[in-house]
């Protein structure tokens, strides 16, 4: 006799949708690279807060971080571009649909050497996207060379020690005025998974460098990108816990202990105090830490500043809520007779 077992609910998200429809290709990259991790929390975060994949589109340029994109959220659209020409790309995408939730993954030599003018501007007008650096110190592409985050001191394998000062992305980030900088390390499940649920809901640029050793290249010792520093350096400013918009706020908050950020969709971050307090909206108090952090050779991770206030660039442009790609010809384009008034003033 047969018997008869019944299949177990299919789990879903709030749209109904599976884990299995924000997945990806299956990855090409190296087993044990930060970068997978990144992408297994992308994927995560995506499905668990219920946004709806075909709004995303998928940004990059060139490196091993760049090609990441094709290994998650099968379903979004995804333009790769030029070596460290994303954020034009980007720009040029969100201002034709200002519906599209802009999510960029790009590289430390992508963003902080070919690209560090282009990604300067993008922080300048605060474009309304996730910017995700993944940060490993290295060009992992073309076989590991120092990108310009590498520390003073770390060493190649060849042996070769880096004498160049780096370039501290989430540092240039605050300074030219980015409403979102955060830090974490690609083996803080947590924290990153808090950051990037943070920054999907954030209104505004949201940074966020993530380091992510490169096995292959920037993982032995002398490397102060590789899993053991980070384990041992790692520097965590405080606990992290997003509430969704849609999810019941009423919980007690203990005082002096957490700090309570509303976000534009009505979400909350939760920031609780770990070792010391930190104010996470105050822009000089982050470089200062930063550059403290820096002499005690620490790396600090966490949310270093958020400003919920600043206009983003579509809102200083004052664009239509309806998208230009959707406006209809009638009210983009002027009519003959006002072109034929203006060619006749010309004569
Ligand atoms: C215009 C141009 N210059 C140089 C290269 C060679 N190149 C390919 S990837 C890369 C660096 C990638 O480094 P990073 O952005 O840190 O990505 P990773 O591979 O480390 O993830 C370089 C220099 C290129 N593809 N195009
Ligand atoms: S070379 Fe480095 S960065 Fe590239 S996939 Fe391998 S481990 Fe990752
Ligand atoms: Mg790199």
């Amino acid at each position: 006799m047969s018997t008869i077992t019944t299949p177990a609910p299919r789990k879903v998200n709030r749209l109904g949708l599976e884990v299995l429809n924000y997945k990806g290709a299956k990855t090409t990259l190296c087993a044990g690279c930060g970068h997978n991790a990144i992408s297994e929390r992308i994927i995560e975060c995506f499905y668990e807060l219920g946004v709806e994949p075909w709004r995303v589109g998928k940004f990059s340029g060139i490196g091993c971080s760049s090609k990441s994109p094709a290994y998650f959220l099968n379903l979004s659209h995804g333009f790769n571009g030029v070596h460290g020409r994303m954020p034009a790309l980007a720009t040029g995408a969100i201002l034709a649909n200002r519906h599209i939730l802009g999510l960029g993954v790009t590289g430390d030599g992508d963003t902080a050497s070919i690209g560090i003018g282009q990604f300067m501007h993008l922080v300048r007008r605060n474009l309304p996207m996730i910017y995700i650096i993944e940060d490993n110190g290295v060009y992992g592409l073309t076989k590991g060379q120092f990108s310009a985050t590498a520390d003073v001191g770390s060493k190649l394998k060849t042996g070769v020690i880096n004498d160049l000062p780096p370039f501290d992305c989430c540092a240039l980030a605050l300074k030219w005025g980015a409403t979102f900088v955060a830090r974490s390390f690609s083996g803080d499940k947590k924290q990153l998974q808090a950051l990037l649920k943070a920054a999907i809901a954030h209104d505004g640029l949201s940074v966020i460098d993530v380091v992510s050793p490169c096995v292959t290249f920037n993982d032995h010792e002398g490397s102060t990108k590789s899993y053991s520093y980070m384990k041992e350096h790692e520097a965590v400013l405080h606990a992290l816990d997003f509430v969704p918009a849609y999810e019941d706020i009423s919980v007690d908050i203990p005082e002096g202990e957490v700090r309570d950020v509303q976000l534009h969709d009505g979400s909350h971050l939760r920031i609780r105090k770990l070792h010391r307090d930190y104010d996470p909206t105050n822009r000089l108090t982050a470089l200062a830490a930063i550059e403290d952090a820096e002499k005690r050779h620490e790396v600090l991770t966490g949310v270093l500043y958020v400003n919920t206030e600043k206009p983003n660039f579509l809102e200083l442009l004052h664009l239509t809520e309806e998208p230009l790609a959707t406006l209809p010809e009638s009210k983009v384009r002027p009519p003959k007779e006002a072109l034929d008034e203006i060619m006749e003033e010309l004569r």
